[in-house]
Protein backbone atom coordinates (compact mmCIF):
# COMPACT_ATOMS: atom_id res chain seq x y z
CA UNK A 1 0.00 0.00 0.00
CA UNK A 2 2.61 2.21 1.29
CA UNK A 3 4.72 1.64 -2.23
CA UNK A 4 2.13 2.27 -4.34
CA UNK A 5 1.14 5.80 -2.63
CA UNK A 6 4.51 6.95 -2.57
CA UNK A 7 4.48 5.88 -6.78
CA UNK A 8 1.54 7.94 -7.08
CA UNK A 9 2.56 10.53 -5.39
CA UNK A 10 5.73 10.89 -7.79
CA UNK A 11 3.72 10.46 -10.53
CA UNK A 12 1.33 13.28 -9.70
CA UNK A 13 4.44 15.62 -8.63
CA UNK A 14 6.15 14.80 -12.32
CA UNK A 15 2.83 15.34 -13.62
CA UNK A 16 1.89 19.06 -12.12
CA UNK A 17 5.98 19.23 -12.99
CA UNK A 18 5.64 18.73 -16.49
CA UNK A 19 2.33 20.62 -17.06
CA UNK A 20 4.30 23.66 -15.60
CA UNK A 21 7.18 23.72 -18.16
CA UNK A 22 4.87 22.60 -21.14
CA UNK A 23 2.29 25.28 -20.09
CA UNK A 24 4.54 28.63 -20.62
CA UNK A 25 5.81 26.44 -24.24
CA UNK A 26 2.33 26.03 -25.31
CA UNK A 27 1.37 29.95 -25.29
CA UNK A 28 4.10 31.01 -26.97
CA UNK A 29 3.28 28.27 -29.63
CA UNK A 30 -0.05 30.08 -29.83
CA UNK A 31 1.75 33.34 -30.49
CA UNK A 32 2.80 32.54 -33.60
CA UNK A 33 1.54 31.59 -36.92
CA UNK A 34 2.59 29.98 -40.29
CA UNK A 35 3.20 32.22 -43.27
CA UNK A 36 2.93 29.86 -46.67
CA UNK A 37 4.47 31.82 -49.69
CA UNK A 38 4.09 30.75 -53.13
CA UNK A 39 5.93 31.89 -56.09
CA UNK A 40 5.25 31.39 -59.61
CA UNK A 41 7.47 32.80 -62.51
CA UNK A 42 5.25 33.45 -65.82
CA UNK A 43 8.45 32.43 -68.01
CA UNK A 44 10.04 29.57 -69.58
CA UNK A 45 12.95 28.28 -67.52
CA UNK A 46 16.40 29.13 -68.01
CA UNK A 47 19.13 26.22 -67.95
CA UNK A 48 22.50 26.82 -69.61
CA UNK A 49 24.60 23.64 -70.48
CA UNK A 50 28.49 24.17 -70.12
CA UNK A 51 31.07 21.63 -71.59
CA UNK A 52 33.83 20.99 -68.49
CA UNK A 53 37.06 20.17 -68.91
CA UNK A 54 38.92 20.13 -65.42
CA UNK A 55 38.32 17.61 -62.51
CA UNK A 56 36.30 15.42 -65.04
CA UNK A 57 36.18 12.52 -62.58
CA UNK A 58 34.30 14.26 -59.79
CA UNK A 59 33.01 17.80 -61.81
CA UNK A 60 31.51 15.24 -64.61
CA UNK A 61 32.54 16.25 -68.53
CA UNK A 62 29.09 18.92 -68.59
CA UNK A 63 27.41 20.72 -66.02
CA UNK A 64 23.97 22.93 -65.83
CA UNK A 65 23.87 26.21 -64.75
CA UNK A 66 19.92 26.55 -63.58
CA UNK A 67 19.44 29.89 -63.55
CA UNK A 68 15.70 29.79 -63.31
CA UNK A 69 14.46 26.74 -62.03
CA UNK A 70 10.50 26.28 -62.87
CA UNK A 71 8.41 23.35 -61.44
CA UNK A 72 4.92 22.45 -61.74
CA UNK A 73 2.19 24.58 -62.26
CA UNK A 74 4.79 27.18 -62.84
CA UNK A 75 6.58 27.51 -59.28
CA UNK A 76 9.87 29.18 -58.91
CA UNK A 77 12.39 27.27 -57.05
CA UNK A 78 15.25 28.79 -55.32
CA UNK A 79 13.81 32.06 -54.14
CA UNK A 80 14.46 33.15 -50.27
CA UNK A 81 11.23 34.28 -48.93
CA UNK A 82 11.70 35.62 -45.79
CA UNK A 83 10.05 37.80 -42.91
CA UNK A 84 13.05 40.08 -41.96
CA UNK A 85 11.22 42.18 -39.03
CA UNK A 86 9.69 38.70 -37.47
CA UNK A 87 11.49 38.26 -34.02
CA UNK A 88 11.91 35.22 -31.59
CA UNK A 89 11.44 32.76 -34.68
CA UNK A 90 12.99 29.55 -34.05
CA UNK A 91 16.36 28.94 -32.86
CA UNK A 92 19.03 29.58 -35.55
CA UNK A 93 20.42 25.69 -36.74
CA UNK A 94 23.64 25.14 -38.29
CA UNK A 95 23.64 25.44 -42.72
CA UNK A 96 26.03 23.77 -44.29
CA UNK A 97 26.49 24.23 -47.83
CA UNK A 98 28.39 21.44 -49.53
CA UNK A 99 31.07 21.44 -52.98
CA UNK A 100 29.45 18.17 -54.05
CA UNK A 101 29.73 17.54 -58.02
CA UNK A 102 31.48 20.82 -58.49
CA UNK A 103 28.20 22.47 -57.27
CA UNK A 104 27.16 24.47 -54.16
CA UNK A 105 24.31 22.33 -52.58
CA UNK A 106 22.26 23.64 -52.19
CA UNK A 107 22.22 26.53 -54.59
CA UNK A 108 20.32 28.69 -52.39
CA UNK A 109 20.38 28.54 -48.62
CA UNK A 110 19.39 30.87 -45.84
CA UNK A 111 20.73 31.27 -42.47
CA UNK A 112 20.38 33.49 -39.41
CA UNK A 113 23.13 35.81 -38.49
CA UNK A 114 26.20 33.52 -37.27
CA UNK A 115 28.16 30.32 -38.56
CA UNK A 116 28.14 28.40 -41.82
CA UNK A 117 29.62 25.55 -42.46
CA UNK A 118 31.32 24.74 -45.74
CA UNK A 119 31.83 21.22 -46.56
CA UNK A 120 33.86 19.53 -49.45
CA UNK A 121 32.88 16.36 -50.14
CA UNK A 122 34.12 16.19 -53.55
CA UNK A 123 37.95 15.15 -52.63
CA UNK A 124 39.73 17.45 -54.96
CA UNK A 125 40.74 21.59 -54.35
CA UNK A 126 38.20 24.66 -53.70
CA UNK A 127 38.14 27.54 -53.39
CA UNK A 128 35.52 29.50 -51.69
CA UNK A 129 35.22 32.76 -52.99
CA UNK A 130 32.30 35.12 -51.71
CA UNK A 131 31.11 39.04 -53.28
CA UNK A 132 30.06 39.92 -49.45
CA UNK A 133 29.80 43.70 -48.89
CA UNK A 134 28.42 44.29 -45.39
CA UNK A 135 30.61 41.00 -44.24
CA UNK A 136 34.09 40.32 -44.54
CA UNK A 137 35.08 39.14 -48.06
CA UNK A 138 36.41 35.38 -47.89
CA UNK A 139 38.56 34.11 -50.87
CA UNK A 140 40.15 30.83 -49.10
CA UNK A 141 41.44 27.82 -50.96
CA UNK A 142 39.75 24.71 -49.31
CA UNK A 143 42.01 21.53 -50.03
CA UNK A 144 40.38 18.19 -50.90
CA UNK A 145 41.99 17.23 -46.70
CA UNK A 146 39.70 19.95 -45.61
CA UNK A 147 36.53 18.59 -45.57
CA UNK A 148 34.81 21.76 -43.27
CA UNK A 149 35.36 24.96 -42.93
CA UNK A 150 33.16 27.04 -40.87
CA UNK A 151 32.91 31.18 -41.52
CA UNK A 152 31.19 33.54 -39.96
CA UNK A 153 28.24 36.38 -41.28
CA UNK A 154 27.08 38.15 -39.25
CA UNK A 155 25.47 40.85 -41.15
CA UNK A 156 22.26 40.45 -43.24
CA UNK A 157 22.76 40.18 -46.47
CA UNK A 158 22.55 38.02 -49.76
CA UNK A 159 26.16 36.79 -50.73
CA UNK A 160 27.25 35.52 -53.41
CA UNK A 161 29.64 32.21 -53.45
CA UNK A 162 32.31 31.22 -56.28
CA UNK A 163 35.38 29.10 -56.59
CA UNK A 164 38.01 30.14 -58.55
CA UNK A 165 39.20 26.57 -59.50
CA UNK A 166 35.79 25.80 -60.80
CA UNK A 167 34.31 28.74 -62.58
CA UNK A 168 31.34 27.77 -63.20
CA UNK A 169 30.63 27.26 -59.61
CA UNK A 170 27.49 29.78 -58.24
CA UNK A 171 25.85 29.75 -54.71
CA UNK A 172 23.48 31.72 -52.93
CA UNK A 173 23.59 32.48 -48.82
CA UNK A 174 20.93 35.00 -47.71
CA UNK A 175 21.69 35.97 -44.17
CA UNK A 176 17.93 36.59 -42.64
CA UNK A 177 17.75 39.17 -39.42
CA UNK A 178 14.20 37.24 -39.11
CA UNK A 179 12.51 33.94 -40.07
CA UNK A 180 13.76 32.89 -43.92
CA UNK A 181 13.44 30.05 -46.10
CA UNK A 182 13.98 29.01 -49.85
CA UNK A 183 10.97 27.88 -52.26
CA UNK A 184 11.24 23.92 -53.10
CA UNK A 185 9.97 23.17 -56.88
CA UNK A 186 6.61 23.72 -56.23
CA UNK A 187 7.50 27.40 -55.56
CA UNK A 188 6.63 27.16 -52.22
CA UNK A 189 8.55 27.94 -48.67
CA UNK A 190 7.00 27.93 -45.23
CA UNK A 191 7.92 30.39 -42.64
CA UNK A 192 6.52 29.11 -39.10
CA UNK A 193 6.16 30.40 -35.86
CA UNK A 194 6.16 34.24 -37.17
CA UNK A 195 4.63 36.75 -34.74
CA UNK A 196 0.99 37.46 -34.95
CA UNK A 197 0.57 40.55 -36.69
CA UNK A 198 1.34 42.85 -39.64
CA UNK A 199 4.49 41.24 -41.12
CA UNK A 200 6.52 42.28 -44.29
CA UNK A 201 7.82 39.35 -46.35
CA UNK A 202 10.34 39.92 -48.97
CA UNK A 203 10.93 37.70 -51.81
CA UNK A 204 14.47 37.27 -53.54
CA UNK A 205 15.53 36.06 -56.61
CA UNK A 206 19.32 35.82 -58.31
CA UNK A 207 17.82 36.91 -61.53
CA UNK A 208 14.27 38.19 -61.45
CA UNK A 209 14.85 40.80 -58.45
CA UNK A 210 13.07 40.93 -55.04
CA UNK A 211 9.36 42.21 -54.01
CA UNK A 212 7.23 42.24 -50.80
CA UNK A 213 3.84 42.75 -49.30
CA UNK A 214 2.43 43.05 -46.09
CA UNK A 215 0.98 40.14 -44.32
CA UNK A 216 -1.70 39.74 -41.56
CA UNK A 217 -0.25 36.88 -39.42
CA UNK A 218 -2.70 35.15 -36.76
CA UNK A 219 -1.69 33.22 -34.04
CA UNK A 220 -2.03 29.66 -35.01
CA UNK A 221 -2.81 29.47 -38.36
CA UNK A 222 -1.42 29.65 -41.82
CA UNK A 223 -1.57 32.60 -44.18
CA UNK A 224 -0.82 32.23 -47.81
CA UNK A 225 0.86 35.16 -49.35
CA UNK A 226 1.27 35.08 -53.15
CA UNK A 227 4.17 36.38 -55.50
CA UNK A 228 4.52 36.73 -59.49
CA UNK A 229 7.95 37.32 -61.02
CA UNK A 230 8.23 38.42 -64.47
CA UNK A 231 11.60 37.49 -66.97
CA UNK A 232 13.17 39.80 -67.79
CU1 LIG B 1 35.53 24.35 -56.97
Amino acid sequence: MRKTFVALTAMALVGSAAMFVIGPRLAGAQGGGTVEVEVKYNGAPVVEKLKVNKDTEKCGTETTIEKVVVGSNKGLANVVASAPNAKGGPAAKKVVVDQHGCKFVPHVTVMAPGELELKNSDDILHNIHTYSTANPAINKAQPKFKKTMTEKFEKPEVIKLTCDVHSWMLGWVAVVPGIGAVTDTNGVAKLENVPAGKQKIEVWHETLGKQDKEVDVKAGQTTKVSFEMKGK
